[in-house]
């Protein structure tokens, strides 16, 4: 921080001090030396709450469910973004997206079965599947809809992008699995399928399968929530969450891919020319400045921007940092460790003089990709397809230090 920075910033917390004391005498005995009401007696019994929640102070910290959300057909909820730190996402909050529903099932009465090109078709127990070496990972998990092409007008960072979350996933290798079904020389796909009402079926290429594709049975060290798969799901690290099938019950081992509704009439791409992508598996690089974000309010001053960057290709390379419209870039701190297709966090230290303008990032991957603006991505794309739209977002900082979407 440079001297004046630093004096400022003085200046503002001897202010926030006077803004204390002027709230009422709770405030004031809060203030060392006073003595709080929470020091005067002793607090709650430990083991008062057998699963811990966050204090009552953080209600607010919440998944974001869209108004009017429409239950047991397709829907979903975001991450709170601008609320957290870090790179992982609580279990509480990670993002949902449901095609029939989420439901409730026994772990011992669900069953795997792998079929079809195999030598020995199997039907397994969570008793046998944790019986397999197991492996934790942090990776990230994206929605190839998140935000979608039309739907850039929301306002905070969850509006736009909420759509992901990272954490620690544990579980076993599908190649292992896949090895002891052991597979017929023409096996090219598995077809996966979920035991829910949607039966969500999406086919995997069989180099995923047998590269880093997990069967995961838990999430930041605690067995899988209902919301994402309880009591296993498929984890393929770096590709659109659709094809992470939740409560699998099955792996159909074929020749061809199943073609199914959700990689025919969905999770394609229509293109200007009328031809559709399909099997768009990999999720493009991306970040989004998370603070300050839509609905955020700042001061002049000393602003540290923070946002989160990710890849499906890999690592970050580096992430750039717009303050004045895209004039410029300069270069964040990424948060170390930068870990192979995970969340990783980024920061710049900035001095806000007080004027109008607009911040953004961008980042740049392993491979050299750099992610686009939305007129590039849009050049290339056109604007009839839904999928994959990782461009840039620009955050519009008004003069009274609102922040608010920059597309909108
Ligand atoms: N069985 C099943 N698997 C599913 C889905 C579903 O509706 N049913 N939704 C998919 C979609 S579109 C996404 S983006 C991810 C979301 O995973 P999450 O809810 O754990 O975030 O799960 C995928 N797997
Ligand atoms: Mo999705």
């Amino acid at each position: 921080m440079t001297m004046h920075a630093r004096r400022r910033f003085l200046v503002r917390s001897a202010a926030a001090v006077g803004a204390v004391a002027a709230s009422g005498a709770r405030a004031e005995q809060a203030t060392p030396p006073g003595i709080p009401d929470w020091m005067k007696a002793p607090g709650a019994d430990t083991g008062s709450q057998p699963y811990g929640t966050p204090s009552r102070f953080e209600a607010g910290i919440i998944r974001n469910i869209p108004k009017g959300l429409k239950q047991y057909t397709s829907a979903s909820t975001r991450t709170p973004l601008q609320d957290l730190d870090g790179i992982l996402t609580p279990n509480g909050l990670f993002y949902e997206r449901h095609h029939g529903g989420i439901p409730d099932i026994d772990p011992a009465q669900h069953r795997l079965m792998i079929h079809g090109l195999v030598e020995r078709p199997l039907v397994l127990t969570m008793e046998d599947v944790r019986r397999f070496p197991s492996e934790s990972h942090i990776y990230f998990l994206e929605c190839s809809g998140n935000p979608g092409f039309e739907a850039i007008k929301g306002k905070t960072a969850s509006d736009l992008v909420g759509l992901i979350s990272c954490a620690e996933w544990t579980g076993v290798r599908l190649a292992t699995v896949l090895r002891e079904a052991g597979l017929k020389p023409d096996a090219k796909w598995v077809v996966a399928e979920g035991a829910d009402a949607a039966a969500m079926t999406r086919s995997i290429p069989i180099a995923k399968c047998l590269d880093d594709a997990l069967l995961v049975y838990s999430q930041n060290g605690e067995r899988l929530r209902p919301q994402q798969g309880y009591p296993l799901r498929v984890f393929l690290p770096g590709f659109e969450g659709n094809m992470s099938v939740k409560w699998l019950r099955r792996l159909n081992v074929a020749a061809e891919p199943g073609y199914t509704r959700e990689e025919t009439s969905k999770y394609t791409d229509l293109m200007p020319d009328g031809t559709a992508r399909q099997f768009t598996f990999v999720m493009e690089a991306k970040s989004i400045i998370t603070r300050p974000s839509g609905t955020q309010r700042i001061t002049p001053g000393f602003n540290e921007i923070t946002g989160l960057a990710w890849t499906g290709r890999g690592r970050i390379r580096g992430v750039q940092v717009t303050t004045d419209g895209g004039k410029s870039w300069r270069e964040a701190a990424l948060q170390e460790p930068v870990l192979n297709r995970a969340l990783t966090r980024f920061r710049l230290p900035w001095t806000w003089d007080g004027q109008q303008t607009t911040i953004a990032s961008r980042a740049i991957d392993e491979t050299g990709y750099v992610q686009p603006s939305f007129e590039d991505l849009t050049a290339v794309r056109g604007l009839k397809s839904f999928y994959h739209n990782n461009a840039v977002v620009p955050w519009r900082i008004a003069a009274d230090g609102e922040v608010a979407n920059g597309y909108a």
